[in-house]
């Protein structure tokens, strides 16, 4: 290569040493057709690179503008996800081992990585990550596994449960070997927060992971796969609750000594149920300022799962978060945990009015399609679900 490359160069300094006019004339022509030839390879390159910028800058604005040509009040959320098709020969590059023996804070920083080379090495579909934080196993597996049917490659599973539960899914269920290393997580204690790390974290070792939602072994989905993917690909917004409520349950959580880091008009309260993005998900993990406030001092009746995201959010990114979440539950019973909906509950008037029952805002616009999700259901209510869904949910239409 070097040698060939010389040698047109060393032919025209040839050239230009002799004087006769002829052969003058003739490097002219020599160099004029050089001169031609790299502005054509030139222009070509050029051509093609600004192309390939169009097209990823062309996706986010299609996607943009399909949102925003939604009518509201009633919003359609059931594009058809994209066609899934894959070109990597590297599987390791895109769905890393769920199985490591890294510790959190290896497995933390390795998640933080963020590559400097924008385009993909591969034909990237991005995934929604459902983020599992249990106890045992995901008791309403058989709906989900129904709602996921159909639709591989647009998703990817990550199961949290406590160390001590042993038993494992089936060969052929979508939460089969979807179990990451995990730790112990007690109620209401910061170690909660520290697994929801540790899922995001596992997630984002997937660099096709662009969305991460965390749900419980409670939690149904109230719609079916391809509104919730669009719902949550198409969004501006992240989805992580925050208010500010004055009052014992509110700021009365807060701590004095949290300050100077965290200040009391800073401190909000929210839901535990989240929705976020790649690029919140990678400062979630990396947070090193505020989180450490949160380890140290709220502990005791602080509820560290109920203030942490939404405060770190309201300090460090609140534009760009809807302040809502998408995970419906009831709390009109009052006391320290929501309502439990078993078998008798589940009517196709309960399952339509969450579904479509009220009115928020998406990228904007009015909508009555507020909630992807809900909790808390239990076993027993299974059997129902599954009979309902296919009509209210419209699941595999
Ligand atoms: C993947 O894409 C290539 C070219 O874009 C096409 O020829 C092929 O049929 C596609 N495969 C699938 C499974 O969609
Ligand atoms: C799982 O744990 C239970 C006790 O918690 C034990 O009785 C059972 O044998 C274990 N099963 C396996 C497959 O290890
Ligand atoms: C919370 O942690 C602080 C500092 O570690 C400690 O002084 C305090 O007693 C703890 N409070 C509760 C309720 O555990
Ligand atoms: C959510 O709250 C933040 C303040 O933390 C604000 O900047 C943002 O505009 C709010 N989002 C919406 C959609 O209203
Ligand atoms: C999903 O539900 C929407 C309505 O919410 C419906 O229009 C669409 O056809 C359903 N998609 C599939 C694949 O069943
Ligand atoms: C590497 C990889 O993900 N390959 C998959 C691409 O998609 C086909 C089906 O379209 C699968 O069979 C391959 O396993």
């Amino acid at each position: 290569m070097k040698n060939q490359s010389q040698s047109p160069f060393s032919v025209a300094g040839k050239l230009i040493n002799m004087q006769s006019p002829v052969l003058n004339l003739l490097s002219y022509i020599f160099f004029f057709i050089l001169g031609l030839t790299f502005g054509i390879i030139l222009c070509f390159h050029y051509k093609s690179f600004s192309f390939n910028l169009q097209l990823t800058n062309g996706q986010v604005s299609i996607s943009t503008s399909q949102s925003l040509q939604e009518q509201s009040p009633q919003l359609k959320f059931s594009s058809p996800p994209p066609n899934m098709n894959n070109t990597s020969k590297s599987e390791s590059l895109k769905s890393p081992t769920l199985m490591h023996e890294m510790s959190d804070e290896e497995l933390l920083w390795r998640a933080s990585m963020v590559p400097k080379i924008q385009e993909f090495p591969f034909k990237r579909v991005p995934k929604v990550a459902f983020m599992f934080l249990t106890k045992g196993p995901v008791i309403l597996a058989p709906l989900w596994e129904k709602f996921f049917k159909g639709h591989e490659g647009l998703y990817s599973i990550y199961v949290h449960s406590d160390p001590s539960f042993n038993g494992s899914e089936p060969e052929g269920s979508v939460f089969h070997g979807r179990r990451i290393p995990s730790k112990v997580v007690q109620w209401g204690h910061v170690n909660m927060i520290e697994a929801e790390r540790r899922l995001l974290a596992n997630a984002l070792l997937d660099f096709s992971n662009q969305h991460f939602v965390l749900l419980s072994e409670s939690c149904i989905p109230l719609h079916n796969f391809s509104t919730i993917y669009s719902y949550i690909t198409n969004s501006a917004h992240n989805f992580v609750e925050a208010y500010d409520l004055r009052g014992p349950v509110g700021r009365g959580r807060y701590s004095h000594r949290m300050s100077p880091t965290i200040k009391l008009d800073q401190w909000r309260k929210g839901s535990q149920w989240f929705e976020i993005n790649r690029k919140l998900a990678i400062e979630v993990i990396s947070d090193k300022t505020y989180f450490p406030v949160f380890q140290n001092y709220c502990n005791g009746s602080c509820y560290a799962d109920e203030h942490y995201l939404p405060t770190f959010v309201n300090v460090k990114f609140g534009e760009r978060n809807s302040n809502r979440t998408l995970t419906w539950v009831d709390w009109s019973r009052g006391g320290p945990h929501p309502a439990k909906f078993i078998r008798t509950d589940i009517t196709s008037e309960f399952l339509e009015k969450l579904r479509s029952g009220r009115s928020c805002e998406y990228n904007g616009k009015k909508t009555n399609v507020c909630f992807l999700f809900a909790r808390k259901f239990t076993y027993n209510a299974l059997d129902r679900l599954l009979r309902f869904a296919p009509q209210v949910m419209q699941f595999n239409k």
